[in-house]
């Protein structure tokens, strides 16, 4: 019975992919037909797990490798993978941290002018021959605006750096003040989506945000308000959102992440108030590039001293 050491849980970009076979002889789980059957008889010495943020890994596919030591992921979320599991075991995790903030930043701020000024819907009705026919709708100003951005982290750091150069008044919402940030702490999350003409998501996923951004977050936002969301879907209840936005009770919305991607909940296709974008903000080439490089940093670092480099655990 022959046996792997790597284990690949899902596919990436395909340079990746072979990359990680070739050079790794990393085994692609994912076009084994029974994942969990294959690794209990096939990765009993496997040493290390590449997966993603999308993919992730589970608490079985953990228990069935009873000699794993570093799962290595592309992404910063963790909220896929089981982390209790490889805790537990003492299993190292990385991901991609930093090198993904800016673009993360640069997509939120455009789903947000993008939600405020109707870029797509103009798109749209331009395309569709109503210039000069119909008259487009005023939009609302972003420039002197609130934003409220709920998780200061290092991408909601980013996300308030761009605010600033929009001239607006920035405040967060994190469990704790975060020490030398310039801007306000509003410890009540509702007080920050009532004071707030725009609150940006970009807290963790996960357990610990799990519905945060409830129906009455949505509405004490209003219907002026909009909500930008590159975080995770998890973290609003969507259906109180999708019903916002279709009565009107919330202004608007820019959403990069749905709670079970990659479905979308179809009333919202209707709606010119809403963007949405396909997961895609950590997606473009300089900043994939740089996650790829991070991973196989990790990957290298890890066999080499047995140390990952960018640790979750
Ligand atoms: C990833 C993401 O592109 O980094 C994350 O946590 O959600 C995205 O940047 C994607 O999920 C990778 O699988």
């Amino acid at each position: 019975m022959s046996q792997a050491t790597l284990i690949q849980i899902g596919p990436l970009a395909p340079q990746i992919n072979s990359r990680l076979r070739e050079q790794y002889q990393a085994v692609p789980l994912w076009e084994q037909p029974e994942p969990l059957a294959w690794l209990r008889e096939h990765a009993q010495q496997a040493r290390v797990a590449v997966t993603s943020a999308r993919h992730g890994i589970t608490a079985e596919a953990i228990a069935a490798m009873p000699r794993l030591a570093a799962i290595v992921s592309f992404g910063v979320g963790y909220d896929s993978i089981a982390l209790d599991a490889a805790r537990a075991r003492g299993i190292q995790v990385s991901n991609t941290p930093d090198v993904l903030n800016d673009c993360v930043a640069d997509l939120a701020f455009g789903l947000l002018l993008d939600a405020a000024r109707g870029i797509a819907h103009g798109d749209r009705f331009v395309r569709a021959g109503k210039w000069g026919r119909d008259s487009f709708p005023l939009t609302t100003r972003v420039s002197g605006k609130k934003l409220g951005i709920l998780g200061l982290g290092r991408i909601g750091e980013k996300v308030a750096q761009r605010a600033t150069g929009f001239g607006m008044d920035i405040a967060y919402h994190n469990r704790r003040a975060r020490d030398g940030a310039p801007w306000r702490h509003e410890p009540d999350l509702k007080a920050l989506a009532g004071w707030a003409d725009f609150l940006a998501v970009t807290c963790v996923g996960g357990p610990e945000t799990e519905g945060l951004v409830s129906a009455g977050i949505i509405e004490a936002l209003g219907p002026k308000g909009i909500l930008v969301n590159v975080s995770r879907g998890s973290v609003v209840d969507e259906d109180a959102l999708v019903a916002a936005l279709r009565n009107g009770r919330l202004g608007g919305a820019g959403l990069d992440v749905f709670r079970a991607e990659p479905q979308v909940p179809e009333a919202l296709f209707a709606l010119d108030n809403v963007v949405l974008a396909p997961h895609v903000a950590s997606g473009t080439h300089e900043t994939r590039a740089a996650m790829a490089a991070l991973v196989f940093d990790n990957l290298d670092a890890f066999l080499g001293t047995g140390k990952v480099i960018t640790p979750v655990l």
